[in-house]
């Protein structure tokens, strides 16, 4: 079936780690959804048309509305489709902050061990586009310096999944699985796809081991493809369905219609400037105009992003 303007559109590519956490999140809710490859290094010339220079992966497109960084794609998911949760059980306060750590100090453990290691995905082109990523040198010999500390630092974190799983439970946060598995279970999957070394390490993790098949047989629901070109003749013809909204909480006054530059606080910091359309403590919605695309409105979230004015 062609996609629509109500389709999930993913831009992803498939050994991108966050967006494997997307597609398990995909999967625990039965989703059918277009994948949409993109480059794995820039140029990303469609990617980019969509977000206004947002380069990360992934991005969600449906319609008109374009979703950069897992954690607002997660939001907008759990909230267009609420069942099952991505917070079972009573602890549902936990799920977003065990996201932040294993977006930040799990991942760069992660990072260090499979590019420490040695891994055919390091080419100079993708060292060199890492580079312009960060800001930073990607230094390959540092890594490798630094990976058996790197090691016990992944092995200690593994440690609290072991801890956690201790009883016996099926999922992190108990017998159904939700936002804390596949924030873990991603980067365990990165490992896996790219790093003998790090694949000895979780395999001294009974239970983590135990966790990891269950995680694997949830599946990424109901997958499809897209070319880019039809992303964005569906973005083209779409409208957004985001209303303008002020939020009487926000600490910096900003509110619909302001002129406002939106950037990710660590890596990737490429700034997209748009009109505020909306925001709260976990979102902001920014409209802007391409030619390829016409109006879009670009979501992001709050946490771990500066909003500033334009
Ligand atoms: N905070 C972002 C992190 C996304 C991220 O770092 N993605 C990696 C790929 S998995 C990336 O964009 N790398 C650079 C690239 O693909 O161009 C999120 O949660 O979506």
């Amino acid at each position: 079936m062609a996609a629509t303007a109500q389709s999930i559109i993913f831009h992803q590519y498939d050994i991108s780690p966050f967006s494997e956490k997307v597609r398990v999140a995909f999967g625990i809710k039965s989703l059918e959804w277009y994948a949409c490859d993109e480059p794995v290094i820039m140029p990303k010339p469609d990617l980019v048309a969509l977000t206004g220079g947002y380069r990360k992966i992934p991005v969600m497109q449906i319609g008109a509305d374009v979703y950069c960084d897992t954690q607002i794609i997660l939001r907008e998911l759990e909230k267009r489709f609420p069942s099952p949760t991505l917070f079972p059980g009573a602890d549902k306060g936990l799920g977003w902050g065990t996201a932040m750590w294993t977006d930040r100090v799990f991942f760069q453990a992660a990072v260090a061990i499979i590019f420490g290691g040695g891994t055919p995905l390091a080419d100079d082109a993708f060292i060199k586009d890492r580079e312009q990523l960060t800001g930073r040198p990607f230094d390959i010999e540092g890594m490798k310096a630094a990976s058996p500390m790197m090691a016990e630092q992944f092995r200690a974190q593994l440690g609290w999944l072991e801890e956690q799983l201790a009883d016996g439970r099926k999922f992190l946060i108990g017998d159904e699985p939700g936002l804390a598995d596949a924030s873990a279970f991603y980067n365990l999957a990165f490992v896996r796809w790219t790093s003998p070394n790090g694949v000895k390490i979780i395999e001294t993790f009974p239970g983590v081991l135990a966790w990891e098949k269950h995680v694997a047989d949830i599946g990424h629901g109901k997958r499809q493809e897209i070319s880019r070109e039809e992303a964005l003749d569906i973005a083209k013809a779409a409208t957004s369905t985001e209303e303008a909204k002020a939020d009487p909480g926000e600490p910096n006054g900003f509110k619909p219609g302001d002129a406002v530059t939106v950037m990710a606080d660590d890596y990737g910091r490429d700034p997209v400037i748009g009109d505020l359309v909306s925001s709260s403590a976990q979102h902001i919605a920014i409209k802007r105009n391409d030619p390829r695309v016409g109006d879009v409105v670009v979501h992001f979230p709050r946490a771990g992003f500066l909003v500033m004015k334009s």
